[in-house]
């Protein structure tokens, strides 16, 4: 590995994502601005981001690139050179594709840089996921869904996962749910980003009591080993025993008790296809003894979950999280699922939803119509997924490209 590499490309990425965070002066009215006015509009808005449609940051359309990283395996490195001259010849296409990509992950790095300052104790769940999710339809121009003849060409790529302590993945608040972010908790950012269908997928933890560091350092490093240990022809299980050996080195002191940090083992990253947040590989955090390699050109969402707790997470809680599933024509009995899949179909295609997003669509009393379709095997459920009560998990996870002769970690940023 080339360190230098490495660093130069971080602060180039963190150079790309910093530009234009103020709003700029602009005089929306057409108003002469005097010194007075302008000094209370600088000021009103000197708090607020520069959130508007990324086409208008990047009139060329061009997006930054990720992090670049070399293949760790001899293997790949002896291709370096071939590919990369093969790769300068191939069609536009792919670099289109990439291009997307990029574009999302931009997106990814702005969002989470304006909510920062709303990941504080005392804010409710409800109001993160909107600023998170309206950060999102704003960049993508996905606003007004009324306005919009194809919903699915570029906006949330899936549900805003806020998931506390022992709830590892999954969550996000339904309709009237007042939960509120304490200081002692362990929250995970989890969102998406999606651009012609191609999704970025993305998450973060957050903890305010410094107790929490070495579990969030533990899952972090584990992450980026996952990231490291990836590549073309790498067998998954490999890279799951690395993440699972960085993990377990590290210990975590919480309220007078030391843990070793353990993985989730029944949790794991993936491949990602177009508009399909799962495309068929699972990236395991523990050896599993999966012999299935990566491949040249795919596409995957490394992530991993460390806890305090049992290191094996079950279903529990009220389901939020929906998505269509992919090659299924059943047609629902009940008139009601029929008219709700139709709103599914039009809106997300096999894209994930949730409750909240079907009830600002207008919908309502809908549940009876959507349990129908998730019994019916036309709609998967995915419900908030927990480790034991009192337990605390963390997650990182990153977006990569597998090039044919680098990999590229596109939703890197400055801040993980
Ligand atoms: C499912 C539903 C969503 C995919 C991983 C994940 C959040 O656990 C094969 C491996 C969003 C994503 C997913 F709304 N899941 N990444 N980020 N959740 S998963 C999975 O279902 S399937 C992992
Ligand atoms: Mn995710
Ligand atoms: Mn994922």
């Amino acid at each position: 590995m080339s360190e230098t590499v490495v660093e130069s490309k971080i602060k180039e990425v963190s150079i790309a994502a910093e530009p234009e965070l103020e709003y700029e002066e602009e005089n929306v009215d057409g108003n002469e601005v005097t010194d007075a006015s302008k000094k209370k509009k600088k000021k009103k808005r000197s708090k607020k981001k520069n959130i508007k449609r990324i086409e208008l940051m990047f009139p060329d359309e061009k997006y930054p690139q990720g992090l670049w990283m070399d293949y760790e395996q001899d293997f790949n490195l002896k291709r370096t050179t071939d590919e990369e001259k093969r790769y300068s010849q191939r069609d536009m296409e792919s670099e289109e594709r990439w291009n997307d990509v990029r574009k999302g992950a931009e997106i990814h790095r702005r969002v989470r840089n304006s909510i920062n300052g709303k990941l504080q104790p005392g804010a409710s769940l409800t109001d993160i996921a909107n600023a998170i999710e309206d950060a999102t339809r704003k960049f993508t121009g996905a606003e007004d869904l009324t306005k919009m003849d194809n919903p699915k060409s570029q906006g949330i790529g899936f549900p805003t996962g806020l998931s506390l302590n022992h709830c590892a993945a999954h969550f996000t608040p339904n309709a009237g749910d007042k939960t509120v972010l304490r200081k002692e908790d362990v929250l995970k950012v989890d969102f998406g980003v999606q651009v012609n269908g191609y999704i970025v997928d993305s998450a973060y933890t957050v903890a305010f009591d410094h107790q929490y560091d070495n579990l969030l350092t533990a899952v972090r490093e584990a992450t980026n080993t996952g990231v490291k240990e990836s590549g073309i022809d790498v067998r998954l299980t490999d890279i799951g025993a690395a993440i699972q050996e960085v993990m377990e080195s590290y210990e975590v002191d919480i309220n007078g008790k030391t843990y070793q940090v353990k993985p989730c083992r029944n949790l794991c990253g993936h491949n990602i296809a177009p508009y399909s947040i799962h495309g068929g590989k699972s990236v395991p955090i523990v050896e599993n003894g999966d012999t299935t390699k990566m491949e040249e050109g795919e596409h995957f969402a490394i992530e991993t979950f460390g806890t305090t707790g049992r290191g094996y997470v079950v279903s529990g809680g009220e389901c939020s999280h929906y998505a269509r599933m992919p090659d299924v024509n059943t047609t629902p009995v009940l008139s009601k699922a029929k008219d709700l899949l139709h709103t599914i179909d039009r809106n997300f295609g096999t894209l994930p939803f949730c409750r909240r997003y079907l009830d600002r669509l207008g919908e309502d009393k809908y549940l009876y119509a959507l349990n129908n379709l998730v019994k019916q095997g036309i709609v998967q459920d995915y419900p908030p997924l927990n480790d034991i009560h009192g337990s605390y998990t963390a997650q990182y996870e990153h977006t990569i490209l597998l090039h044919p002769h680098k990999k590229e970690v596109v939703s890197k940023g400055d801040d993980y």
